[in-house]
């Protein structure tokens, strides 16, 4: 289960302009040794492809699916839509209204299509591998164990925090 060869989280944004931002996704899960893919697939540019992938996902070994899109972000609600597989979404912040326009799409799927979203951007985007981490360690006690670490040092390095002098900062 932890080889890290194995493709288990798919990535996918609406368009290269998410991929500076959703980068952080893929090097979160590198970090953690969780095998990972990305591509660009559009809800609206290229809807039978978007699908397709979804379709095939859990036959190829995809065990989690992140999607990223921005403005009338339909991406993860399409792709959860063909998959019994968790899609997770991340809003990115677009031309208008700074990724409010799509937390709303991804946030508000109707009963009975989930879609696990996280916040807007960077931090969601490290957040969804986070999350797609987490679930997966529910049947994977080593992915846990690198979790468990990964969490603790993060939590020594908050502990470790000094701060400048008052004035300085
Ligand atoms: C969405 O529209 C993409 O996910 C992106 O966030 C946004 C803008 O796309 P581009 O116009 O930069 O291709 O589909």
């Amino acid at each position: 289960m932890n080889d890290k060869a194995a493709i288990r989280v798919g990535i996918l944004m609406g368009s290269e302009s998410d991929w500076p931002t959703v980068q952080h996704t893929a090097l979160t899960l590198d970090e953690l040794g969780v095998g990972n893919e990305a591509r660009v697939l559009s809800a609206h540019r290229s809807p039978d492809a978007a699908g397709e992938y979804a379709q095939t996902a859990a036959e190829r070994g995809l065990q989690v699916i992140i999607c990223a899109a921005g403005g009338a972000a339909h991406l993860a609600g399409v792709i959860s839509a063909h998959t019994h597989l968790p899609v997770l979404g991340i809003p990115m912040k677009g031309w208008s209204t700074d990724g409010l326009d799509a937390l709303l799409s991804t946030a508000q799927m109707p009963a009975g299509i989930p879609v696990g979203t996280l916040a807007i951007g960077k931090a969601g985007a490290k957040n969804a591998a986070l999350l797609a981490v987490a679930i997966m360690s529910l049947s994977d006690p080593e992915l846990r164990d690198r979790y468990l670490a990964f969490r603790k040092a993060q939590t020594e390095r908050v502990l470790a925090t000094e701060l400048p002098p008052a004035g300085t900062a």
